[in-house]
C-alpha cells in the first residue's frame, strides 16, 4: 500500500524503473495536480472553495486510450484530501476513496496515481474527502480513442455543470441535520392550500394534504438544497460561458453533471441534440429536444447550428430553483434569449408509492378531525424506515424488467417507464419534442456477452427525511456490513427507491449494465438514477477485484449514510484486502464556514 503514497521523486523513479523493465509498454504523460484553496466567483457571490491547479473547476485532463498515466497529486491544504477518477476502470488502490482504496493524501503530501487508460469517452474527477467536492474540488476528463469515433464532429467542448452554494458543505449538512427543509424555498403555503381547494374541492385537497402530512414530507421536496448558483465550466448565468462555432459545423458537447445535489434538464432552443454517449460509453444515436442529467452522469451530444446566430445552452434544475446558462455563438459577446424557468414540478402520490405501508385506496376513510396532520411543525418521532405493514407485493406495477412492451409514446400509456406512472417528476420536453429516457439508450457495441446473472441483490434506497438520515436497506454506512461479491460472477442489483427523492447510484470500479429491456444492447453506465417510487435493475460483471464504493452521488445523502463498501473476493490477486490505516485517515473535514 505504501508504495502508492510515495513522494514525487520516488514516483518518477518508479516510473523510470517500470519503463526500463517493460520497454514495450507505452510510457504515458506525467500530470501534476495541486489541491489548493481558491476563490470561487459565481457572478452572484464569491466564496472560498477548493480547486485544482489554482482554479475550480480544475483543468480538463486529456488522456489517450492505451496510455499509462502518472498523476502526481500534491495536497496544499491543511486537511487530508483525495482524488477519485469517476467512471475510470482501474486497480482499486488507484480509485481514490479514503478508507476503502487507500488512506487518503495527508496535508503536504504528494500521492502518485499510476494506472493504464483502458477506455475512452467523457469522465470527471473529484475529491472523495468530506465536502471538498461540493466546495469546488472537481475537473473534467476527456479520453480520446486509439481508433476513430463512430460519429463525426468538428469541435469539441466540455460543458461541466456545477452548483455552487454560498454556504460551505459542512454548514449545509449541519443545517439539513437540524432542519431538513432548511433549503427548501418552495414550501406550500396556506394560500396554496386554498388554491387547491378551489381546483380540487375541499375533500380532495384536504385528503391530499393530510397524506403528505402523515409522510412528514412535502410535495415540493424535489430538491434538498436550493439557493445555489448553477455554473457551466465555472461560469454563472451572468458570466455566460461561450463556445464558438462556424455555422454548419458539428459540435460535440460533453455534458458532465458535477453538482453536489442538482439534477438538470438541458435544452438548446433552436437546436436538436443527438445523444451519442452516456457515461463515457457510445450509444446508438438518439435525437432529442431535451434530456435530464442526474448528478454524476455524463451525456455527450452533437449539435449542428446552421445559422449565424447565438444559441443558449439552458440547464434548468429539476426543481426549477435555478439554472445554468451558456452560449454557443459564431463570435464572442453574442447572446441569445434566455428562457424563463418553468413551473416547479410537484411530487404526486405515485412518487410515494414506494413508501412502505402506504395504502392509497382508503383515503376517503380518513378522520378529518385530526387536522394536525397538516401541521409540519410537529413532525417529530416518525421514522419511515421501520414502518410496519410493509407490502412489497404490489410493486410489480413498477417493475421495469419486462419493459419491452408498452413503451410507446401512446398518450394513454406511461410516458416514461423509469418514472412511476403519474409521477410529478416525469419530464416533458419544452417544445413538445422528445425527452431522452433511459429506455432510449442502446449500447453502440455490447461490452459484455449477455448472460444470466448468478444472483440478485436487493438494495432498498431508504431514508428519513425528517431526521435527514439516508440509508440502504434501512442501515446507514457506519453500521453496515460490506456487500461481498465473487470475482467472475454477474450480479443483478434490484434498486427499490422507497424515498421521495431521486438517487443517482454510483458503483465504483465496474460497469453497471442498466436493464432497459434491450438484452445485450442494454447500455453500460457508472451512475444509475432511481426515481421515487420506482424499481430499477442493473447488472454487474464482477471483473475487478478489491474494495470499492457504491453510493448515492448526492453529496449530503452519501455523507448521511446512503453508501456501501463492496468487496470483490476470489480474484487472481486476492490476498484478503486489509483496511487502509494511517494517521492521514479522516473521512470528514472540518472546513471553514463562509
Ligand atoms: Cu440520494
Amino acid at each position: 500500500m505504501r508504495k502508492y503514497t510515495t513522494g514525487k521523486p520516488h514516483g518518477l523513479l518508479a516510473v523510470l524503473v517500470f519503463a526500463m523493465l517493460a520497454p514495450a509498454f507505452a510510457l504515458g504523460d506525467v500530470y501534476d495536480i495541486s489541491v489548493d484553496r481558491v476563490t470561487i466567483n459565481t457572478g452572484e457571490f464569491e466564496k472560498e472553495g477548493i480547486g485544482y491547479n489554482g482554479s475550480s473547476p480544475g483543468p480538463v485532463l486529456r488522456f489517450k486510450e492505451g496510455e499509462d498515466v502518472t498523476i502526481n497529486v500534491t495536497n496544499n491544504l491543511d486537511e487530508p484530501t483525495s482524488i477519485h477518477w469517476h467512471g475510470l476502470i482501474l486497480p482499486f488502490q488507484m480509485d481514490g476513496v479514503p478508507d476503502i482504496s487507500f488512506v487518503g493524501i495527508a496535508p503536504g503530501e504528494t500521492f502518485t496515481y499510476e494506472f493504464p487508460i483502458v477506455q475512452t469517452g467523457t469522465f470527471w474527477f473529484h475529491s472523495h474527502t468530506g465536502f471538498q467536492e461540493p466546495n469546488g474540488a472537481y475537473g473534467a476528463i476527456v479520453i480520446e480513442p486509439e481508433g476513430r469515433e463512430p460519429f463525426r464532429y468538428d469541435r469539441d467542448y466540455v460543458v461541466q455543470l456545477t452548483d455552487q452554494h454560498p454556504h460551505s458543505g459542512d454548514r449545509i449538512m449541519r443545517n439539513l441535520k437540524m432542519m431538513p427543509d432548511y433549503y427548501n424555498r418552495q414550501q406550500q403555503t396556506v394560500g396554496d392550500f386554498f388554491e387547491d381547494v378551489a381546483d380540487e374541492g375541499f375533500q380532495a385537497a384536504l385528503a391530499d394534504r393530510m397524506a403528505w402530512g402523515d409522510m412528514r414530507m412535502m410535495s415540493s421536496d424535489v430538491e434538498d438544497v436550493q439557493g445555489f448558483t448553477a455554473l457551466i465550466n465555472g461560469e454563472g448565468p451572468e458570466q455566460n460561458w461561450t463556445g464558438l462555432f462556424k455555422p454548419g459545423e458539428r459540435i460535440r458537447l460533453r455534458f458532465i453533471n458535477s453538482s453536489a445535489m442538482t439534477y438538470f434538464d438541458i435544452r438548446i432552443p433552436g437546436l436538436e441534440m443527438t445523444v451519442v454517449q452516456a457515461d463515457g460509453n457510445n450509444v446508438q444515436p438518439v435525437k432529442v429536444g431535451e434530456f435530464r442529467i442526474a448528478v454524476a452522469e455524463t451525456f455527450d451530444v452533437i449539435v449542428q447550428p446552421k445559422e449565424d446566430r447565438a444559441y443558449t445552452i439552458f440547464a434548468e434544475s429539476m426543481g426549477r430553483s435555478g439554472y445554468a446558462r451558456g452560449t454557443l455563438a459564431p463570435r464572442q459577446n453574442m447572446v441569445a434569449e434566455v428562457p424563463e424557468l418553468r413551473e416547479p414540478p410537484e411530487l404526486t402520490m405515485a412518487d410515494m408509492s414506494g413508501m412502505p405501508g402506504m395504502d392509497h385506496s382508503n383515503m376517503e376513510g380518513m378522520d378529518h378531525s385530526n387536522m394536525k396532520g397538516m401541521d409540519h411543525s410537529n413532525t417529530e418521532g416518525m421514522d419511515h424506515s421501520n414502518m410496519k405493514g410493509m407490502d412489497h407485493s404490489n410493486m410489480e406495477g413498477m417493475d421495469h424488467s419486462n419493459m419491452g412492451q408498452g413503451m410507446s409514446a401512446d398518450s394513454a400509456g406511461p410516458s416514461d417507464p423509469f418514472y412511476a406512472e403519474g409521477s410529478g417528476l416525469t419530464p416533458e420536453a419544452f417544445n413538445g419534442g422528445k425527452f431522452l429516457s433511459y429506455a432510449d439508450l442502446r449500447a453502440q457495441n455490447p461490452l459484455y456477452e449477455d448472460r444470466e446473472p448468478t444472483r440478485e441483490i436487493e438494495l432498498r434506497l431508504t431514508g428519513n427525511m425528517e431526521r435527514y438520515i439516508w440509508s440502504i436497506n434501512g442501515v446507514k454506512y457506519e453500521d453496515a456490513d460490506p456487500i461481498r461479491l465473487q470475482y467472475g460472477e454477474r450480479v443483478r442489483f434490484k434498486l427499490v427507491n422507497e424515498t421521495m427523492m431521486s438517487h443517482p447510484m454510483h458503483l465504483h470500479g465496474m460497469w453497471s449494465i442498466l436493464d432497459v429491456g434491450a438484452g445485450k444492447w442494454n447500455p453500460i453506465k457508472h451512475t444509475v438514477s432511481v426515481a421515487p417510487g420506482t424499481t430499477v435493475y442493473m447488472e454487474t460483471e464482477v471483473d475487478a477485484e478489491g474494495q470499492w464504493a457504491f453510493h448515492c452521488h448526492l453529496s449530503y445523502h452519501a455523507d448521511a449514510g446512503m453508501f456501501r463498501k463492496v468487496v470483490v473476493e476470489g480474484g487472481p490477486g486476492d490476498e484478503g484486502w486489509s483496511e487502509p490505516t494511517s494517521a492521514a485517515q479522516a473521512s470528514t473535514v472540518k472546513g471553514s464556514d463562509s
